[in-house]
């Protein structure tokens, strides 16, 4: 199994940790930033978007990083290798619906919090579109904090493709210096996660 893509970027990081936890054997073909590669023929063939993760596994090439996940999941997923293992469907559909959630509501902020408080020149940071992301972020971490006063994990009492998306936004979320409010059930969650070997490995990395 190859996955493509730099480890730096969080949906190469969704994937580096989903396949991890699952305890599978894969190498890490370094992609895209400052690797590059993203145009070379033989990246293309693998996805005409020029874009990481790819994965690779046998036969089969992927793009789009919730699908890859997903696909990890389900079919490596069983009572031998229960990381991520759903069996009834009403609880995978709400981890499905809180994988959604995160890559639609969170990056848009996400992408503007790491342009504007980590990635560009200080003299092109805007404070405005920081202060507007961070609210923006802040509020759907309310939402996600309601509901996890009442389960340990995103999508109920077992570890979810859920959780990958949702750890993987919250490690920049805490470890940038933000305005954020308390919300002590998201911090209880991500003080779990980071007990967690294959998300300190993929997920926990210098934050660039
Ligand atoms: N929706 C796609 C987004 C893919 C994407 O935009 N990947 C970025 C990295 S996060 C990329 O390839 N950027 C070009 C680069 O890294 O050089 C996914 O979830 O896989």
């Amino acid at each position: 199994m190859i996955i493509w893509g730099r480890p730096n970027s969080i949906n190469v990081k969704k994937v580096l940790w989903t396949a991890a936890e699952l305890k599978l054997a894969f190498e890490n073909k370094k992609a895209g930033g400052a690797y590059g590669g993203l145009d070379n023929p033989e990246f293309l063939a693998l996805n005409p978007n020029g874009r990481v993760p790819v994965l690779q596994d046998e036969n089969l090439a992927l793009w789009e990083s919730d699908a890859i996940v997903r696909y990890l999941a389900s079919h490596y997923s069983n009572e031998d290798r229960p990381a991520l293992y759903i069996k009834d469907a009403i609880t995978q559909a709400k981890a499905d619906q809180w994988m959604c959630w995160a890559s639609t509501k969170l990056m848009p902020f996400f992408r503007d919090i790491m342009a504007h408080a980590v990635r560009l020149p200080q003299n092109e940071r805007q404070p405005e579109v920081l202060a507007a992301a961070t609210k923006g972020f802040g509020d759907a971490m309310k939402i996600a904090n309601e509901t996890l006063n009442n389960s340990k994990w995103i999508a109920g009492d077992h570890m979810s493709v859920g959780d990958i998306n949702l750890g993987s936004f919250i490690y920049c979320w805490f470890e940038i210096p933000l305005d954020r409010e308390p919300l002590p059930a998201l911090e209880a969650y991500y003080q779990n996660l980071k007990n967690r070997p294959a998300y300190r490995e993929h997920v926990m990395l210098p934050i660039t």
